[in-house]
Parts: structure tokens; C-alpha cells; sequence
């Protein structure tokens, strides 16, 4: 006797219910192919930030200013190397194959955050990474990790216990170069008036132009739109910055009594469009320096197959 198999009707209708309950899809389940699409799209585009994202601290480990922190930063981009690698397993769950996902990135078919695309001036970078751009990070992922998929979801979970150690030590740097001569001070301030505005931009554009967002809640990917976790992230920047002893650079930051919110200046919106397209400061080092990588470590893949087929063959025998 043969079971048929069930309809797709059948099947959309299991997979919407899974959502409705708030329970997770798994990789075996059946899911449409948009909701697969988007996921790839999304997690591969979150697993390339996390690798070109070590790039603009990572210039700075031989520059660190003591042990302590040369050994801070090393584990902090050690930890973002993992965050790619648990990302692009995410992504091969859901069919895709990673070599395919890293030549998409070299040749730009695929994104990665504007954020990597500025540089790093001086050593205060690297604390208001840690501190807004790690915050930004914190802030957007962690409603991910309730995202529908369940693979994406867990990676999450590891994912901001260990961006919650970034942003501490972005913190304590800030505030131990807050505690230091004017000309420390001075370059701390000068860190966040560069930074400020690019990590705001980080959450993607504003709600009324972003054509995934809707269909992502649908999905339950995102929990959040854009606008209301970039809301989330003014709001708790400001008493940091206040902490701090650091001013945010936009005049029209206010609270809002009525909202129970802060009220704030609107973002460049070309310039995310722009670095977006690929012509922010440091868009070409930054996929220059990956290709790099790639072809560098081509002899590494090849002894990593021809060790692997040996094995195979041996095991035959
Ligand atoms: N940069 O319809 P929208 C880290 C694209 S790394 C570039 O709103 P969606 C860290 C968007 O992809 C963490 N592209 O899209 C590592 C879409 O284009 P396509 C990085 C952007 O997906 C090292 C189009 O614009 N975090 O923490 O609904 C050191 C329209 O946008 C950006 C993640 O990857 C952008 N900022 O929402 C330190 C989080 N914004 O694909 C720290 C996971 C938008 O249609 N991703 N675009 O051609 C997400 O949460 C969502 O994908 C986004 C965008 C909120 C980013």
C-alpha cells in the first residue's frame, strides 16, 4: 500500500500553523520557497558581515596599546570568525553551499552591513564599536533569536551571549579613555561623532522603504521592523553617552515626554543607499582584502579535499 504524498495546500497549511504557534521550522520541514530565499539571503548576508566585520579591528591588534587589550581585541575578532561560521552552517541547513555563498560576496552579489564600510581611524574606534556598533548588533538580534527558523534562531542565542561581552569591553575602554588626558577624551568624542549616524543606519532603511520588512514579521524572521529597533537603540544609547560623559552628534535629539521615547534627526538615507551600492570609503579595500584572503587559502582547501579523499579511499580498502 502506497501513503500519497500531501498536497502543497496541505503543507502550506502545517507550515502556517507551526508559525501561528510560535513554534519553529526545521530544516527537514517543508517551508515555501520564498520563505527559503529570504532566510538565505538574510542569514548569508549576516554570516559576510560577521567576516568582513573583522576586518576594521582587526587592523588594530598589532597597534593595541597593552597586553590586556591586544589580547581582549584578538578574542573579540576570534569571536566574530565563530559568528560566521555558525551563520553559514545556518545557511547550508536551508540548501545553500558555502563556497557558492563566499563567491557571491566577492563578486558583490550578496551584502553585508554598511557598517564595515568606514574606517577606523584611531584606537577609540574600537571601543565605540564595541559600544554602538556591538549595541546596534545586540539590539537587532535579539528578538532574532525568537526568529520562525530554527537553526538561525539558536545560532542567535550564542550569538548575542558573546556580542554582550563585545559591547562590555567597547565600554569599559571608552570609559577608561574617558578617565584619561583631554586628548584621550578628544579622540573618544570624535569616535562617536563618525560612528553615531552610520550605526543608526545599521538597522536598514526606515520603515516606509523596506521591502522585505513585511513580509519577514509575516514570517516572524524579524520580530521587529527597522524603525521601531532603531527607536529601541536612541533610547538606550542616550544615558550610556550621558554615563559616558560622551554628547551624541544630532541637534535634534530630545526626549519625548508623550512618547516615552527620544525624538531624533533623520539619517542620511543616500549615503546608506550609497555605501549599500558599494560606494562607501573602504567598500572596495574591504572586498579587496577578502578576495585576498580567499586566494591565499586556496592551498588550505585543496590539502584539507586531497586529505579528506585519501581518508575515504583508505576506509574503502
Ligand atoms: N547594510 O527591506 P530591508 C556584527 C539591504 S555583524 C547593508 O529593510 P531586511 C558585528 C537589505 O539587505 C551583524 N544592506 O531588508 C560583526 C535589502 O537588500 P536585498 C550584522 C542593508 O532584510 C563584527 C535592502 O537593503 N547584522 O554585529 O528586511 C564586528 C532593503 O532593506 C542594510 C545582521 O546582519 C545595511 N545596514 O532588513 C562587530 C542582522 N540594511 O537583500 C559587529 C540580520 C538593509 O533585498 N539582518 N539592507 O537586496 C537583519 O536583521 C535584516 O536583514 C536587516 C535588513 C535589518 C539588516
Amino acid at each position: 500500500m502506497t501513503t500519497a504524498a500531501p498536497d502543497t495546500t496541505e503543507l502550506q497549511r502545517t507550515f502556517d500553523d507551526t508559525i501561528a504557534a510560535e513554534q519553529r521550522i526545521e530544516p527537514r520541514d517543508w517551508m515555501p520557497e520564498g520563505y527559503r530565499r529570504t532566510l538565505i539571503r538574510q542569514v548569508a548576508q549576516h554570516a559576510h558581515s560577521e567576516i568582513i566585520g573583522m576586518q576594521p579591528e582587526g587592523v588594530w591588534i598589532t597597534r593595541a596599546p597593552s597586553l590586556r587589550r591586544k589580547a581582549i581585541l584578538m578574542a573579540k575578532v576570534q569571536d566574530e570568525a565563530g559568528h560566521g561560521l555558525y551563520l553559514y552552517s545556518a545557511a547550508e541547513t536551508l540548501g545553500a553551499d558555502r563556497a557558492d555563498l563566499t563567491a557571491k560576496l566577492i563578486d558583490g552579489a550578496q551584502k553585508y552591513s554598511s557598517i564595515f564600510n568606514y574606517p577606523t581611524l584611531s584606537y577609540a574606534d574600537v571601543g565605540v564599536i564595541g559600544w554602538l556598533v556591538d549595541g546596534a548588533a545586540i539590539c537587532n538580534q535579539v528578538p532574532l533569536c525568537r526568529s520562525s527558523f530554527g537553526p538561525y534562531a539558536r545560532a542567535m542565542i550564542r550569538v548575542c551571549k558573546e556580542e554582550s561581552f563585545h559591547q562590555r569591553q567597547g565600554y569599559e575602554l571608552l570609559m577608561t579613555m574617558m578617565g584619561g588626558t583631554d586628548a584621550q577624551r578628544a579622540m573618544v568624542q570624535d569616535a562617536v561623532d563618525r560612528w553615531w549616524w552610520p550605526s543608526l543606519m545599521m538597522f536598514g532603511p526606515p520603515d516606509d522603504r523596506s521591502p522585505n520588512s513585511g513580509q519577514s514579521m509575516a514570517w516572524r524572521i524579524k520580530r521587529h521592523t527597522n524603525d521601531e529597533l532603531r527607536q529601541r537603540f536612541v533610547d538606550m544609547s542616550v544615558p550610556q553617552a550621558q554615563a559616558l560623559g560622551v554628547s551624541l552628534p544630532d541637534s535634534q535629539l530630545i526626549w519625548n515626554e508623550q512618547r516615552k521615547s527620544h525624538d531624533f534627526g533623520t539619517p542620511d538615507w543616500a549615503e546608506l543607499a550609497a555605501v549599500i551600492a558599494g560606494d562607501g570609503p573602504c567598500n572596495v579595500e574591504r572586498i579587496t582584502n577578502r578576495r585576498n584572503a580567499h586566494d591565499d587559502g586556496a592551498w588550505v582547501r585543496e590539502a584539507a579535499m586531497a586529505f579528506a579523499a585519501r581518508e575515504r579511499q583508505e576506509a574503502g580498502q
